[in-house]
């Protein structure tokens, strides 16, 4: 880190010796899976960077924010609304929830059979270690999978405004009037918070400012359709990551110029990886940071990842909210158009999830679907089968794998990745 930031973590509350632990792994993992990746694009220097000072100067400046009266929001979920926080002049951070931390603190107030998702969030409130968590001035629940609406009732006790949306569980006219009425809720609790009611202007700049990020991103997966890939799943995963704690408009700016190096390696065919080399798309729960050991284990056995059907991937980025609506009501209802479409697996039906599959399986030239569930996680376990059903009638090999944040199966994933990636070649 560029500087000594211990001062602003004890300020913040932190338990600076949970902190320095966390941070020791987090660098550890980062140096032995980021750092010794052959033929990086220079531009990942940037993501580097802010990896480097993740909980250093991003939380500076989120602190410089906070004194010049702006609201911190923090998020679990690809559900909450971006646009609508930074209309109101407030920063949307996602809490990462990548990595078991204080485990038998967290056990005390969880079942044992909880995913680690959830289990992550609580160990990094109970543990004290999370900058974001603790900056932040409203924390959004919201009603999605069981686990999370129970456990959202425990976490309303251990911070200081958690505030709960609810979301539809079937994609019905009911189900759309629930989403618009809650995200009207949110639109009040928002613009209650920061004392900024939202106007046509800021709601156009920002549905702008976010479309551009998630365009930028597009882009960069666009790039992953060559063959050989001219940029590791790890790095575009990274990125992926990024864009939910990083101010918007330098994220955009940065990603674009890793596209425009990007192009450059494409029309030279230098890649990461050697031309046809196994191509894997993986699919399922989101891998937040620092949660980096599926792809790790896929990008060293072989094969490389091509494209992330998931939350911190397309399943999050993948659509734009349409800008031209003339009011703020209009606005409001594109933007409810646009995170209607998210076809999370706590839908019921969820058919558009299966077809979205197959259509990123055949863009991006996938040999080959790894199913990544956490235990415990029934949605997407129990959506990993007919999955792998509709892949299978596309001739797509899928593995489906179960797993966590422990790092006690690596040697058993490599080996049935391993064979899996044989199987592909
Ligand atoms: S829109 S995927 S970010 S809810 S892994 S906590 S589902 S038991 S994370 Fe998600 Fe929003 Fe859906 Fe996306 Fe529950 Fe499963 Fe745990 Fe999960």
């Amino acid at each position: 880190m560029s500087e000594d930031y211990r001062g602003m973590w004890k300020d913040m509350g932190l338990d600076l010796s949970g902190h320095d632990a966390l941070l020791d792994v987090l660098g550890g993992a980062y140096r032995d899976i980021f750092l010794s990746q052959k033929n990086r694009p220079e531009g990942m220097g940037y993501f580097d960077f802010v990896m480097s000072e993740v909980h250093g100067l991003r939380i500076r400046e989120i602190l410089d924010e906070k004194k010049a009266g702006r609201k911190i929001i923090g998020s679990y979920c690809v559900f909450v609304p971006e646009e609508i926080v930074l209309a109101a002049n407030a920063t949307l951070v996602g809490l990462c929830s990548g990595a078991d931390f204080a485990m038998s603190e967290v056990e005390k107030l969880l079942p044992r059979n909880t995913c680690a998702l959830i289990k992550s969030s609580f160990g990094f409130k109970l543990g004290k270690v999370c900058p974001y968590l603790e900056s932040a001035d409203m924390i959004v629940g919201e009603n999605t999978c069981d686990g999370k609406k129970k456990a959202y009732e425990s976490l309303g006790h251990l911070v200081n405004n958690l505030f709960v949306m609810d979301l539809p569980q079937v994609k019905s006219e009911q189900g759309r009037a629930l989403l618009k009425s809650e995200y009207q809720r949110f639109r009040t609790v928002v613009e209650t918070l920061t004392g900024v009611v939202i106007t046509v202007e800021s709601l156009k700049q920002a549905i702008q400012t976010v479309n551009a990020k998630r365009a930028a991103i597009h882009r960069l997966s666009s790039m992953r359709k060559a063959d050989p890939a001219p940029i590791s799943g790890l790095d575009a995963l990274l990125a992926n990551q990024v864009f939910f704690y990083d101010n918007p408009a330098r994220f955009t700016d940065s990603v674009n110029k890793i596209c425009d190096e990007l192009e450059k390696r494409i029309a030279e065919k230098n890649g990461v990886f050697p031309e046809k080399t196994p191509r894997i798309l993986i699919s399922g729960c989101p891998q937040a940071v620092p949660n980096w050991k599926l792809p790790f284990i896929v990008e060293t056995s072989g094969a490389v990842i091509v494209g992330e059907e998931s939350c911190v991937g397309e399943r999050g980025t993948r659509n734009l909210t349409d800008a031209s609506g003339k009011t703020v009501d209009e606005m409001m209802e594109a933007i409810v158009d646009r995170y209607y479409q998210v076809d999370c697996a706590i839908f019921t039906p969820n058919p558009q999830r299966l077809e979205h599959i197959q259509e990123m399986a055949a863009a991006y030239k996938a040999d080959g679907v790894i199913h990544y569930g956490l235990q415990f996680c029934q949605p997407y376990l129990m959506e990993s089968i007919p999955v792998e059903k509709a892949l299978e009638e596309k001739n797509i090999p899928t593995l489906r794998i179960e797993t966590d944040y422990s790092m006690e199966d690596v040697g058993q994933l490599k080996t049935r990745i391993e064979a899996f990636v044989e199987q592909l070649r």
